[in-house]
């Protein structure tokens, strides 16, 4: 078989070969941010989207990406074909660079790395979605934003990852944030939803979320599928008592949730709306076409 081959900064290299400096400040510090995209097809989904996220978040860092957002685009569709994929899970990653052992960013080159891997997919399995998932809400604070503020998607997924594990060694498969103030903000690599008498809530910007862009194309399939949505703050007391419950990423897609933190969601099976908005949401990755920057 043939090796994988990656993008680092203009090059392509077979994945064994495929290398960053131990100086490099993503990985000394996680100074950097990152997307994971997918591609249905041989179309990159919501490109533009998951390219407008990645550009805002490189200017909150104050780093300065190598390639224009078009170029970057390019890249990506560059992957795919030196890795022959057509439907696949891309990793763009942006690190500040290679700088010395001091947190100085000056001391980095003055142009960030950029790294893309476009790996073949590895799905949940089919009954998870016809199942659904059980959750629980995680001891660990989603970060303060005036910390680190988690709109940006940056190379610190230290807190997302002890809530994931918190999940795991408990026997479930994800887990929910609260944020600061003790609302719902999110699960450590998803966004919320819940249905409550045939109302779709989701917690806003403002209660410290990644803006997902599957989030915001099903608020925007729901919207048109005439359902009432509202973003609005949510307690652990409205996720216990929610009709419905559902999780939404570029991995996961749409993913029903039956229960959190051991009590049944609903009648502990998957409701009718999750349901109806994963159809709709595949339709509309069927028929999607990238119309560029
Ligand atoms: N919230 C957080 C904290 C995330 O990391 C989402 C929501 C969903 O956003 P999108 O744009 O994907 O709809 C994410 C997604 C993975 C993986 O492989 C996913 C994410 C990060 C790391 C790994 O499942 N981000």
């Amino acid at each position: 078989m043939t090796e994988p081959m990656i993008y680092i900064d203009g090059d392509f290299y077979a994945k064994s070969q495929a290398k960053i400096s131990v100086f490099d400040h993503g990985f000394l510090y996680g100074d950097g941010l990152f997307e994971g995209i997918r591609a249905y097809n041989g179309q990159v989904f919501l490109c533009r989207e998951h390219l407008d996220r990645f550009y805002d978040g490189a200017n909150c860092l104050l780093i300065n990406l190598p390639l224009p957002k078009r170029e970057t685009r390019a890249v990506l569709y560059e992957c795919l074909k030196r890795n022959n994929l057509k439907d696949s899970y891309i990793r763009l990653i942006a690190t500040r660079g290679i700088g010395d052992l001091g947190l100085n960013p000056r001391n980095c080159a003055d142009r960030a790395s950029l790294i893309c891997i476009a790996a073949s997919i590895t799905l949940y399995p089919e009954e998870l979605y016809r199942k659904g998932m059980k959750i629980i809400t995680s001891a660990v604070q989603r970060s303060h934003p005036e910390c680190l503020n988690p709109r940006v998607k940056s190379l610190n997924y230290l807190s997302n990852i002890m809530a994931k594990t918190e999940a795991v060694n408990n026997g479930y498969e994800e887990a929910v944030m609260l944020n600061h103030r003790g609302e719902v903000a999110e699960a450590t690599g998803d966004n919320i939803f819940i249905v409550k008498n045939g109302t779709i809530k989701t917690p806003p910007p403002s209660a410290v979320i990644l803006e997902g862009c599957t989030r915001n194309c099903v608020i925007s399939l729901a919207r048109k599928a005439k359902y009432e949505l509202r973003e609005e703050t949510l307690a652990r007391f409205d996720l216990y008592t929610a009709d419905e419950l559902f999780l939404t990423g570029t991995a996961a897609e749409l993913i029903p949730v039956t229960a959190c933190d051991g009590r049944n969601i609903g009648n502990g099976k998957p409701g009718p709306v999750t349901l109806d908005l994963l159809k709709k949401f595949r339709q509309f990755i069927k028929t999607y076409k990238d119309k560029g920057v």
